[in-house]
């Protein structure tokens, strides 16, 4: 029995070292030293190109490497093939981090300090309580909900949207697009933790950023496609919105020559707000496989027809 690993190269060691330590009796390989194809009944990928995953027969089940799985093509994975999405801890306390940080430099006026200095200013602002900030989330799934848990220790009020209703202590829920408008109306922060599906691309584009405070400030980090480029920069030289932190685009990289770049309210990250770690993700996966070899149902199996 074989799983095969054809993902991020420099984490391949410290998966093929879990697996070869507790699971033994399964023949963990690492792509390209991959063997006989005919073997592998697991794959764990970033994405699953067709004429790949035609010469995997005996294929059981896709584990995608990362959280999101907009990036596979379903239609090259045979139906019976399920489609397991990553959930794990390092990927959730990555989001975590990097999100509460964008708040937080959003909150305390980092950014404005940071030019500030660049201009040899020395102007204290207004320190407003973390309460007086209403922080929304767009996708309360796994990681939407431990960054609003986060959120929620520095006291920020906080509420959440989602497609269907997801109630959750502390925090304002809304859901689906007739209450898309009520929740935007309170946002002084937006993140976008939602999955990429057609219903979501370029969701983050004018007529929204027009129903947001105005000056509130944008953090995606869901994908690039969910944001219209051209509408960001507008709303940003018009004022509607005061920042955004960007840890996607469309492409990846960004172009050289896109304006994202050179914008003085645009900080932007290489799309690494989080990362899947080996060390927390293999012992899930790993049970993962257990479950199916026992003919358990699997955990975080993705809905094919909603596309996460
Ligand atoms: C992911 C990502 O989906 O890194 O895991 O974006």
């Amino acid at each position: 029995m074989s799983i095969l690993y054809r993902s991020d190269a420099p984490r391949a060691a410290a998966w093929a070292h879990y697996f070869r330590k507790f699971a033994p009796d399964l023949d963990f390989r690492v792509w390209p030293d991959a063997g006989d194809l005919d073997d592998v009944e697991y794959l764990i990928a970033w994405q699953a190109p067709a004429e790949f995953i035609a010469k995997l027969p005996r294929l059981k089940v896709f584990f995608s490497s990362g959280a999101g799985v907009d990036h596979v093509d379903f239609s090259a994975l045979p139906e019976h093939v399920p489609i397991v999405r990553m959930v794990e801890p390092g990927i959730i306390d990555g989001m975590v981090e990097y999100v509460s940080l964008g708040v937080l430099a959003l909150h305390r006026d980092f950014f404005d300090y940071q030019a500030a200095k660049a201009a040899g200013v020395w102007n204290p602002l207004e320190v407003p309580p973390a309460s007086s900030r209403t922080i929304g989330v767009m996708g309360m799934g796994a990681l939407g909900r431990a960054v609003l848990e986060r959120l929620a220790s520095y006291g920020f009020d906080l509420r959440g949207w989602n497609r269907s209703l997801r109630v959750m202590d502390g925090v304002e829920s809304f859901a689906g697009p007739d209450q898309l408008q009520p929740f935007l109306a309170g946002c002084d922060v937006l993140i976008c933790l939602l999955p990429l599906t057609p219903a979501t691309k370029g969701i983050l584009n004018r007529e929204l950023f027009s129903l947001l405070p105005v000056g509130a400030a944008l953090i995606n980090v869901g994908r690039g496609p969910h944001l219209v480029d051209a509408d960001l920069l507008e709303a940003l030289d018009a004022g509607q919105l005061s920042r955004a932190i960007l840890d996607v685009t469309e492409p990846e990289p960004l172009s050289a020559e896109h304006p994202f770049w050179a914008h003085p309210r645009v900080f932007l990250t290489p799309h690494v707000a989080s990362m899947t770690q080996p060390e927390s993700a293999a012992p899930i996966l790993l049970e993962n496989v257990r479950r199916h070899q026992r003919g358990e149902p699997l955990k975080d199996v993705i809905d094919r027809s909603r596309g996460y």
